[in-house]
């Protein structure tokens, strides 16, 4: 290993792997990266599911650049600048119908912490303190946060970490190849798979739930689509019940599913929205959480010179965020990118599709420009296929992302066919190389 590798501890990566071979990114524009030795490599994930508009888009650039000289921070309690305020406006006026508050943090994972306590809160503050229990679901991911890993459910994510929060439990997947395996967009089967919802009523009592969270389609855990009807059936229950419902809009949120956001497409909002990554094209750290106004009305009573809501960050609304999130959200209006997936998917999804009967291909799920490839694992080694497999599409100059065995495709949304030709293409002869 390099003596200069040696440093850096890094998130989410299998070190020694990366570090006998290092991956070095040097360079970024539209829908490619350069690597340290100036090889172009298409961008098959666009970043990490952030940069929806594709890199160093101008307009942001220089929004960052202008923000950086003009005003570098603000302090954000009991202050403010103006972006911060115009940022909330317009993200309000892409929001479903009434998700008209906007809380901003620096990241996903403080979206779900934020948006938990937001919960439990609120249910304390119209007097139902006993609502605390936080219900996820099997294979959730909500970021690496004690709250987000705890209502998460993704085994490898939360077994070395303790106990995690208590009163958490979860509902169970939606993950069905037995009945839903090579659907073509959202699966038929698995509605009733929100039901699970009832039995822990029945076991806890609803007087005990503060909120449910799920992702309107979970990404981290390999692209697991929600079966028709089920998001439906999960809201009736949540109001039945007054429990809220929770969409984590990391992923899905700023045109991923075809719409600005997962409840727009699947036409069920939530209570609370979480959002990061595309907020910003993922150029800034920047996060939120979307609220009702019903939810957020609740907070506001006692003495005014008090705090409503003891919670934020140091860099909640950071001026050089709102810069590039304005700028994004200018980006993607300008460009039409929030619907554009919406227009692409067909192709998309044939072009993924065309990768079934491949040696070893067990699923292949597809919905707006998010798309998956499942593989049997080898035996006894769990993702190490899939791991070849990026590895592979990598050497041959295109980025994908893996999750066990799972192959992950969400190119930036200004994709064009030919690209979405060049990924699937790259993968095909990966897989036949692997066979
Ligand atoms: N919720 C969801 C639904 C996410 O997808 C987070 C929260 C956390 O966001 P931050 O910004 O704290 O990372 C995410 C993030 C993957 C992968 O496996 C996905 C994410 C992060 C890292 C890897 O492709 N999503
Ligand atoms: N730890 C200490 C000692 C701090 O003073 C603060 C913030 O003032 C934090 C953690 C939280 O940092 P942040 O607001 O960036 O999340």
């Amino acid at each position: 290993m390099k003596p200069e590798l040696d440093a850096y501890w890094m998130p989410f990566t299998a070190s020694r792997q990366f570090k006998k071979a290092p991956r070095l990114l040097a360079k970024s524009s539209g829908m490619h990266y350069w690597d340290d030795q100036g090889r172009q490599i298409l961008d098959g994930v666009a970043g990490l599911w952030c940069v929806n508009a594709g890199h160093a888009r101008p307009k942001i650039v220089k929004a960052i650049q202008e923000q950086a000289a003009e005003l570098d921070f603000a302090p954000p309690f009991n202050m403010a600048h103006p972006k911060a305020f115009e940022l909330a406006d317009k993200v309000a006026k892409i929001a479903p119908p009434g998700m008209n508050k906007v809380f901003f943090t620096n990241s996903g994972s403080e979206s779900v912490e934020t948006a938990l306590k937001m919960a439990i809160a609120y249910h304390r503050a119209r007097g139902e303190g006993t609502r605390t229990r936080l219900i996820g679901r099997e294979r959730g991911y909500h970021g690496v946060n004690f709250g987000g890993i705890s209502v998460g459910g993704m085994v490898g994510n939360r077994k070395m970490f303790g106990t995690l929060l208590t009163g958490v439990d979860h509902i169970r997947h939606t993950h069905d190849l037995s009945r839903n395996a090579f659907s073509v967009g959202q699966p038929e089967h698995g509605a009733e798979l929100a039901d699970d919802l009832e039995r822990l009523v029945a076991l806890h009592d609803a007087s005990t739930i503060a909120a449910v969270i799920v992702e309107p389609i979970a990404g981290s855990t390999g692209v697991l689509l929600p079966p028709k009807g089920y998001l439906q059936r999960l809201r009736e229950i949540c109001d039945k019940h007054g429990i809220l419902l929770i969409f984590d809009e990391v992923i899905t949120g700023f045109g991923r599913t075809g719409s600005p956001f997962g409840a727009t497409t699947f036409g069920v909002t939530p209570d609370l929205m979480t959002v990061a990554k595309g907020i910003t094209n993922g150029c800034v750290p920047m996060g939120a959480v979307l609220a009702k106004q019903s939810i957020h009305d609740v907070f506001m009573n006692g003495p005014e010179h008090l705090i409503e809501f003891p919670h934020g960050y140091t860099y909640s609304s950071h001026p050089l965020a709102c810069a590039a999130g304005l700028a994004t959200l200018e980006t993607y209006a300008d460009e039409g990118l929030l619907t554009r997936a919406s227009q692409l998917q067909g192709y998309f999804g044939e072009a993924v599709h065309s990768l079934k009967g491949l040696p070893n291909v067990i699923d292949i799920r597809n919905f707006g420009l998010v798309g998956a490839v499942e593989l049997t694992p080898l035996p006894g080694e769990p993702g190490k296929r899939a791991f070849n497999l990026f590895l592979d599409c990598y050497d041959k100059g295109v980025l994908l992302r893996v999750t066990g065995d799972i192959v992950a495709i969400s190119p930036p949304l200004i994709i064009e066919r030919e690209q979405i030709d060049e990924i699937v293409d790259t993968l095909r002869g990966a897989i036949q190389r692997a066979a």
